[in-house]
């Protein structure tokens, strides 16, 4: 377990500096080192450590992406300086060496296209402080101190009027500040007050907004494989205290201004999703209890009766015989590669569930290979280790060796083989238990393993041996990413699918997260919003959390409000527990099955913008799931909600989230948002209360935005009948792009996909004006009918496609192949698409 208290001793006094490196500075201290970086986008890193030497680098293992060093020089300060001036204002450049009296420490500094920083470095006592490009100051770093044990500490100031918000999934509000927080991976229920939970993602993003002046973002992460803890403001208002349990102490910073630009930069280092396989953005129908392939029929049987929206059908422990990683129960699932095969004729992939732990049994080859190979974890005296989880005893690998984590993505051949689309990794904080109580199938877990005494090969240099809980947080990280390169590698026409529960800073790179073990509460359906929102800003983009709740008795009610919302999570996954009552869609009764259809119906609408957004994600780094500030950070208001999100740009969604609410208030930012049902529009910002009876979940489009949709699939291997409809919500200029490709294959990233940019502009010359540009690159789309719906829109007195004014309503133009009527206050153009670029004016303007 992490020690509560150590006695800090401060690094005092830079002694000297050296300018070998580049990019970057080195520090001494005599008792201490220290490197300060710039990279060529801004970003700064800065590690600091007792000893001689900096510790070995972990970055590698943990699949950061390259530092792209910059050219930055250091150079002395003046005793006399003055603040700091703009970036381009270069001081004298002098000879390294020892800081004589007159100097006040050393400079970097870097302005190139993609960023830059200023980075001024005080000799006494020992303080980094960067600055952005406009020489606004975005981090100040102080008190670097230092236990004897290796646990470092440092000080980031904190002014009035900041919101600090991050840390991944944890539970309260989503602004953290006046809150301390222990980011050590463990397996506990999710309740509002529990502290760590099953990741641990220690990055911050602050947003900064001082009276007459733009709001500001930036971030820090604290990076390493070691449990840590942040102080967000907490004890001292101006402070925000973050500790490193082991590995010294790594942080960057990475300037904004816009929250966009801060997590584009963060992942940027610490890598991006994906594009995922399509079918992995549908419905997922899990629950710990599909007992038999007889079972799984049913389920996959009846979501297609009732026409229940489903890609995907996770297996839980209960496939396993005797819960052995990579087996199948011979009597209940004694056919999977028929079964699987079966499901997916029907348009479902299945994920099965892997625990990290392998149970100790001689007969099990899986346990023998391992053995011979000497993969798993062993205590400090070297006797082997088992943890008491699933399958009793089991071993658990070592994943800090390469060698290890291509023996576990090995075994992984038999259940791709199968057929298996996905893997869905549990347990791996890593979790067991030291005492239980077995009575048949009951298995009562009695007091938490925290693996004291175990050593683990040190991920930064697997020759070494560490105290396992000094490299704990990256147990899952690195399971997963074993396990996504494997599947990469044993399937490479294939898309990886991993879902995890654990995971550090980065695991976006190698799988999406759910929020683990919830609880089917109102509470919880509202924390379940701001945990995701929280995991959103924190860099990963692909997350959910269990839809109607793990734990308890979800009620009809419940349910339905979850799936509203739950079918619009980045990663939509309906589980429960073994003993609750089941929990798909159709079990509540039929007006809640209604509903169920309608919100995931909405989903698959939602396909194309959904998916828009993981292309998105995958290029810049950018969340699915926004808070309402991310689109207006200078908004005081937006900034304190966090009952309303935004899915992507355009989209605000209101979720309800109480019992018996037939309304609820809605906060509208500044602009034009029209409600998507009934298509009334409000102009923000302002706060509106709504109708909102059960059967609806408010959802409004910004005013100025395309929204590309189909309509609803039971799975994305249907053919939707309409492939492509252009949701136009007028009252602003937009442009986006709308991609497809075979949403399986990595195939596009050697091009083979398509992307049509569409730009609107609301008011051309008094008319409403649409260009859809040509389609470019290679994945090929047969002709197909593209239908554009302009929202709010009164009886136009005229529509032109490509410039050819277009005869009444409901007759066809041949030379344009378009076709238009008006509907409601929605007018509907359709006309053939072949890939080439078409226009549409309205006139007058919306
Ligand atoms: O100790 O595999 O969070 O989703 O159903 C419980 C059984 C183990 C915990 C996971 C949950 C899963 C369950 N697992």
């Amino acid at each position: 377990m992490p020690r509560r208290s150590r006695s800090f001793a401060p690094i005092a006094q830079v002694l000297r500096w050296t300018a070998a490196l580049r990019g970057g500075v080195d520090l001494d201290f005599g008792e201490a080192v220290a490197r300060v970086e710039v990279a060529r986008d801004g970003a700064v890193r800065v590690r600091a450590a007792t000893g001689h030497a900096l510790p070995p680098d972990p970055s590698d293992a943990l699949g950061r992406e390259p530092w792209r060093a910059s050219n930055a020089e250091p150079f002395a300060l003046d005793a006399g300086r003055e603040a700091p001036g703009p970036l381009n204002h270069q001081a004298g450049r002098e000879a390294p060496g020892p800081l004589g009296q007159q100097s006040a420490g050393v400079a970097l500094a870097f302005d190139g296209a993609d960023g830059a920083a200023r980075v001024e470095i005080d000799e006494r006592p020992f303080a980094v402080r960067v600055f952005d490009r406009s020489g606004r100051e975005i981090a100040h770093l102080l008190d670097f101190a230092f236990a004897p044990d290796g646990a470092g500490r440092v000080a980031l100031r904190a002014a009035p009027g900041e919101r600090w918000f991050g840390l991944g999934g944890k539970t309260g509000a989503l602004d953290r500040r006046g809150r301390s927080f222990t980011l050590r991976n463990r397996d506990h229920p999710v309740a509002e007050r529990a502290d760590p939970l099953y990741h641990s993602i220690p990055f911050l993003l602050r947003l900064a907004t001082s009276e007459g002046e733009a709001a500001r973002a930036d971030g820090v992460l604290l990076d390493g494989c070691a449990p840590s803890h942040f102080d967000v403001a907490a004890q001292d208002r101006l402070r925000v205290m973050a500790t490193a349990q082991a590995g010294g102490l790594d942080l960057t910073i990475f300037p904004g201004p816009t929250p966009d630009d801060v997590v584009r930069r963060y992942t940027a280092r610490t890598g991006r999703i994906s594009r995922p396989p399509l079918w992995a953005l549908g419905h997922h129908q899990s629950r710990w209890g599909y007992r038999s392939a007889r079972d799984v029929r049913r389920v996959a049987r009846e979501a297609r009766r009732r026409r229940i929206p489903t890609d995907a059908i996770h297996l839980d422990i209960d496939y396993m015989d005797a819960y052995r990683v990579f087996s199948w129960h011979p009597r209940r699932f004694p056919d999977p590669r028929g079964l699987l095969n079966e499901l997916r004729e029907a348009g479902f992939r299945v994920v099965t569930i892997i625990d990290p732990g392998v149970k100790v049994d001689e007969s099990w080859a899986v346990h023998r290979d391992g053995e011979a190979r000497d993969v798993f974890l062993r205590r400090r005296d070297g006797s082997s280790y088992s943890l008491k989880v699933w399958p009793k005893d089991a071993s658990l690998p070592d994943f800090g060796r390469p060698e290890v984590r291509a023996w576990w993505g090995a075994q992984h051949e038999s259940l791709v083989d199968a057929g298996v689309a996905g893997i869905w990794n549990d347990m791996n904080e890593p979790a067991g238990w030291k005492r239980e109580v077995r009575a048949g199938r009951l298995i009562v877990p009695l007091q938490a393993q925290d693996l004291g005494d175990v050593v683990a090969s040190d991920p930064a240099d697997p020759k070494r041996r560490v105290p396992h809980e000094s490299v704990r947080n990256a147990y899952g990280h690195l399971e997963c990413r074993a396990t996504h390169e494997a599947l990469l590698r044993l399937d490479p026409q294939r898309r990886p699918f991993v879902l995890s529960r654990s995971g550090l800073a980065g695991i976006q790179r190698y799988a999406a997260l759910w929020t683990g073990d919830t609880t089917s509460s109102w509470p919880q359906l509202a924390l379940s919003v701001r945990m995701l929102l929280g995991l959103s800003v924190s860099g990963v983009p692909f997350c959910g959390a269990d839809i109607g709740g793990f734990a308890g008795w979800c009620s009809p009610e419940l349910f339905a409000r979850w799936m509203q919302i739950g079918s619009l999570y980045p990663f939509a996954r309906t589980h429960s527990m073994w003993l609750k009552h089941r929990q798909e869609p159709w079990r509540f009764g039929k007006r809640v099955e209604a509903i169920a259809r309608a919100a995931l119906e909405l989903r698959m609408r939602l396909l194309p913008y959904i998916y828009g957004l993981f292309c998105e994600a995958e290029a810049t780094g950018a969340p699915i799931w926004r808070p309402l500030f991310w689109h207006d950070p200078d908004d005081e208001r937006a900034a304190a909600i966090d009952d309303q999100l935004m899915l992507g740009r355009d989209l605000l969604i209101a979720p309800v989230l109480e019992r018996g609410a037939t309304e609820r208030e809605v906060y509208l930012p500044a602009g034009v948002w029209t409600a998507i049902d009934d298509d009334a529009r409000y102009i923000g910002p302002r706060t509106v209360r709504v109708a909102a009876p059960l059967e609806r979940i408010p959802i409004f489009a910004r005013g100025g935005s395309v929204v590309p949709m189909q309509s609803a699939v039971r799975h994305v291997g249907e053919i939707p009948e309409e492939p492509l409809v252009l949701e136009v919500y007028p009252g602003g200029d937009a442009s986006t792009v709308v991609i497809e490709d075979d949403g399986e294959s990595p195939a596009y990233r050697g091009g083979i996909e398509a992307r049509t940019p569409v730009r609107l502009r609301s008011r051309a010359g008094g008319r409403l004006r649409l260009e859809v540009g040509g389609r470019e690159g290679e994945f090929a789309i047969s002709a197909r009918t593209v239908r554009v719906a302009v929202h709010g829109c009164p009886p136009p007195s005229s529509v032109w496609v490509d410039a050819v004014r277009l005869p009444v309503a409901g007759r066809t133009d041949a030379a344009v192949a378009a076709t238009w009527h008006w509907e409601g206050g929605v007018l509907h153009v359709r006309w053939t698409d072949s890939g080439s670029a078409r226009s549409l004016e309205v006139d007058p303007a919306p």
